[in-house]
């Protein structure tokens, strides 16, 4: 079956099996304008349109929450990640100067950065929350270039749909669509409450993007690739999170 067919399948299955007229709505417009995420398909799959498709067409260019500085967390907490690799360990005892944050893909200009040029471009700070699925969250203030200015000096190409990440932690890897890629609250942040990046909290750069959940904000990212294709990745359902369970999608 094509790749068309099926989505037709499967969103017209939905509508039909809403019974709820909004729902239906819903599914027609998730198929008209092309709003079905990389992991909608599966027993999940009409969920996961939903989801996608109704927060994509009603919530595209809200902002998430910023706080005071009056409500910054007294303590962040940084979650577990795996024991630091030995390559990660040398990058870190020459204090990163030999990291790269490499961008390629579908884009003009291929370019791998330094910390130091990432904080040479045009800055962000905002106070925002991170939400562990979990259920527990912090505030903090992030510092950081968005992910837009860099997307527009490597020159991405108009038919991209999807911006890769990853981090030098295996398994860890996530995408978002062009509408956070080009949000101007997603930040390739090297700072947090005005220090530089803890490790702890995914230094030297981290991706935030604090419309959606905490495990899209990945930790230590080496690499971006701009798409068309989420086939070309993994099990081709968007990133790591949909292979062991969660939405791809993790819009708050
Ligand atoms: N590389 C990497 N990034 C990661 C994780 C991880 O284990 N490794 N955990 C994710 C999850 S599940 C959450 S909730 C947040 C936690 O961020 P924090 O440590 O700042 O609280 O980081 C996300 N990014
Ligand atoms: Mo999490």
């Amino acid at each position: 079956m094509t790749e068309i067919s099926r989505r037709k399948l499967l969103v017209t299955g939905l509508a039909a099996t809403a019974g709820v007229s909004a729902l239906g709505v819903a599914a027609r417009l998730a198929q008209k304008y092309g709003l079905i995420p990389p992991d909608g398909g599966g027993i999940y799959g009409p969920g996961e349109i939903l989801t996608y498709a109704s927060m994509r067409l009603l919530t595209r260019h809200s902002l998430a929450r910023e706080f005071s500085r009056s409500e910054l967390s007294a303590r962040p907490l940084a979650n577990e990640v795996a024991p630091p690799s030995e390559e990660f360990k040398r990058f870190e005892a020459s204090k990163f100067v030999d990291w790269r944050l490499v961008v390629d893909g579908m884009v003009d200009r291929p370019t791998a950065f330094t910390v130091d040029q990432l904080k040479g471009y045009p800055s962000r700070s905002q106070i925002t929350e991170v939400v562990c699925e979990e259920g527990w969250s912090y505030v903090a203030e992030w510092d950081g270039v968005p992910l837009s200015h860099i997307l527009n000096l490597v020159g991405t190409r108009p038919q991209a749909k999807y911006v890769f990440y990853f981090s030098i932690e295996p398994d860890w890897w996530e995408s978002m669509d062009m509408a956070d890629a080009l949000h101007p609250q997603t930040l390739v942040t090297y700072g947090m409450n005005g220090d530089d990046l803890a490790v702890g909290f995914g230094g030297p750069i981290r991706m935030r993007l604090p419309r959606q959940l905490g495990y899209k904000s990945v930790k230590f990212i080496n690499r971006i690739v701009v798409t068309d294709d989420v086939k070309k990745f993994g099990k081709g359902l968007g990133s790591a999170s949909p292979e062991t369970g969660y939405a791809w999608y993790a819009g708050i």
